[in-house]
């Protein structure tokens, strides 16, 4: 569980956004619903990139000479700057730098299918020329001009698909804008919400949507105070750009076409909905001169790699300066990216998700064609003796090859599943792609956990089945694709298990490597006939995690096993585990 490392804000918005969407999840993988549609698209995409752009990248997450922790979007509302201090910054938005052309190339470089951009966001600011606001680029700033209208011809120019993401309810500037914890200048109150949506959403609205040509996505977001009735009229006006995808923020009871997990991958994906991760590549949407804690480009690929393999795409951040450019550390990331997607792109574009509910060494997609199956798996941990098993799986392999460069693999099926030789050498540090191509129907049987071959035993978040009440939402896998955690388990009839493979009898010692911020958490662990009550004691926080050890167990004979772990009910405090082990 995260809770202390988020704010309370993005805390907050979890709640309206991302729990209960988490109601829906189930263990395995889920599939957005099927059949020719809008979306035919924007399933193929997989890769898209957010551009967080207004005159926040001026302060560029400091006031009055000192640093201001938090989002820099939100500098305005976290630290109350009033109207007509933050309208000086727009005096200083002088985006002389900025090259649209060289923004979509950079997109489509890293191969990005479509681009969304903040035409506002919750400052109120348009980047495009409005009449229903002087508030904008063009009336507001030296530079003068519209900021949007040359990012639409660039992307129409290089054939990239443009989203508008318009921050419907929260507006700080334009009078009667709502603003999440309330205004802080009297001059925000303006003649309340209703007054702003008739002058200013419903009219900024529909110039977005009339006079930029084809909109494929509308971006709300976090509709505070949206009711009903004021999210009717803003979805009306979706008429204006048939077959335009919308997301789940507007309000008002709406659902919208996609659902939009922020800053984290889902466990398995999103049951029947299709979705799209948002995420930052260092802390913050809007510029930070001092947010410096980049992903690396490595997680940025591998997390493209699992969200496309749960069925999803990525939609991934960039945070221009004021001067209209993007910092290094991104220009870095995307030339990365598009290294990885110019290679093995086709095995994440026009994918569906995998058919795997555990592979150890990575992940997998899949394309069907007629009785063709290509199976594309995405291996992060290269094995070092030559052999990569991809467990459970039996099928009539036609052909195996690796993406890069293109050898062909010999392949041999065995009790294990489908044994692939493959070079020593992992040919990508990140994600090595082997193509699987399958003639006809393929079963993979269940997954279970196989003994190290110094006798320990590793049961990990990744491998465990976890069991929740129906329509309880509690225990789920989180954390990065490296580093994962079962968390978000605050109910006492949650449990999760493993199916273990032993090759050796034996007594072997039980550890668990858990965090809690409770006093105490207890639980006990079954293997066959035996019990082990356990506690784990606070370790200050769900990501602070301890080893301690449970017990002993006695494995009377080789095989298959199961070992469950069940929260005591009397006991039980909201805890993360990351792994148990026998050894
Ligand atoms: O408050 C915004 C935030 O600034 C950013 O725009 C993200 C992107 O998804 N949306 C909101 C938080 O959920």
């Amino acid at each position: 569980m995260q809770l202390s490392i988020l704010t309370r804000r993005t805390w907050a918005l979890l709640f309206v956004f991302i729990v209960p969407i988490q109601l829906v999840l189930s263990q395995s993988i889920a599939h957005p619903p099927a059949g020719p549609s809008k979306m035919d698209w924007w399933r193929k995409a997989r890769l898209g990139m957010f551009i967080h752009w207004g005159v926040y990248a001026v302060p560029a997450g400091e006031y009055q000479g000192k640093p201001v922790d938090g989002l820099g979007e939100w500098i305005m509302h976290d630290v109350s700057i009033p109207r007509s201090v933050y309208a000086g910054y727009a005096q200083q938005f002088n985006p002389v730098k900025y090259n649209a052309d060289a923004w979509v190339t950079m997109a489509k470089e890293a191969g990005m299918k479509y681009i969304v951009v903040t035409t506002k966001h919750h400052d109120g600011f348009a980047l495009f020329d409005s009449k229903a606001s002087d508030w904008t680029a063009v009336k507001a700033t030296p530079y003068g001009k519209d900021l949007l209208k040359p990012l639409v011809e660039a992307c129409r120019k290089q054939g990239m698909k443009l989203g508008f993401y318009y921050s419907q309810a929260n507006d700080w500037y334009n009078p009667g804008g709502a603003a999440a914890r309330g205004h802080w200048d009297k001059t925000q109150a303006g003649n309340g919400m209703d007054e702003y949506i008739d002058k200013v959403a419903i009219p900024q609205m529909k110039e977005l949507l009339t006079q930029y040509g084809d909109v494929v996505e509308l971006w709300w977001d976090v509709p505070t105070d949206m009711n009903k009735e004021r999210a009717d009229k803003l979805h009306a006006l979706l008429a204006l750009q048939p077959g335009i995808i919308t997301n789940d923020r507007l309000g008002g009871g709406y659902k919208g076409d996609i659902t939009t997990p922020e800053q984290y991958i889902p466990a398995t994906g999103i049951a029947g909905r299709d979705w799209e991760t948002c995420m930052t590549m260092n802390d913050t949407w809007g510029f930070k001169t001092k947010d410096n804690n980049w992903k690396s480009s490595a997680t940025l690929i591998r997390n493209l790699v699992d969200i496309a393999s749960k069925g999803g795409n990525y939609l991934l951040n960039v945070g221009p300066t004021a001067e209209g450019e993007f910092p290094a550390p991104i220009i870095e990331r995307l030339a990365a990216i598009g290294r990885w997607t110019k290679v093995n792109g086709e095995s994440v574009y026009g994918t569906t998700a995998s058919p795997f509910k555990i592979l150890p060494w990575g992940r997998a997609t899949k394309r069907v064609e007629g009785a063709a199956t290509s199976l594309y798996l995405h291996v992060f941990n290269w094995p070092t003796n030559g052999q990569l098993t991809v467990p459970g799986l039996k099928a009539k392999v036609q052909s195996v090859r690796l993406l890069a460069g293109g050898a062909k693999l010999t392949a041999a099926a065995t009790a294990e599943g489908l044994q692939i030789q493959v070079p020593l050498l992992a040919p990508d540090e990140v994600a090595s792609v082997i193509e699987v191509k399958i003639q006809g129907a393929m079963t993979i049987e269940p997954y279970s956990v196989k003994q190290e071959a110094d006798g320990r035993v590793v049961l990990g978040a990744e491998t465990a089945d976890i069991h929740n009440q129906p329509g309880e939402s509690s225990a789920m896998t989180e954390g990065n694709w490296d580093n994962r955690n079962i968390g978000y388990w605050t109910s006492a009839a949650s449990w999760v298990s493993w199916k273990v493979e032993f090759a050796k009898a034996g007594t072997y010692t039980l550890k668990a490597v858990a965090g809690t911020p409770a006093e105490a958490s207890a639980f006990n662990v079954q293997i066959g006939n035996q019990t082990i009550d356990a506690t784990v004691r606070s370790t200050g926080d769900y990501n602070q995690y301890n080893e301690v050890v449970l017990g002993t167990v006695t494995i009377d004979k080789p095989g298959l096993h199961t070992v469950t772990l069940k929260p005591d009910p009397a006991g039980w405090k909201a805890m993360n585990l990351r792994q148990i082990s026998l050894q």
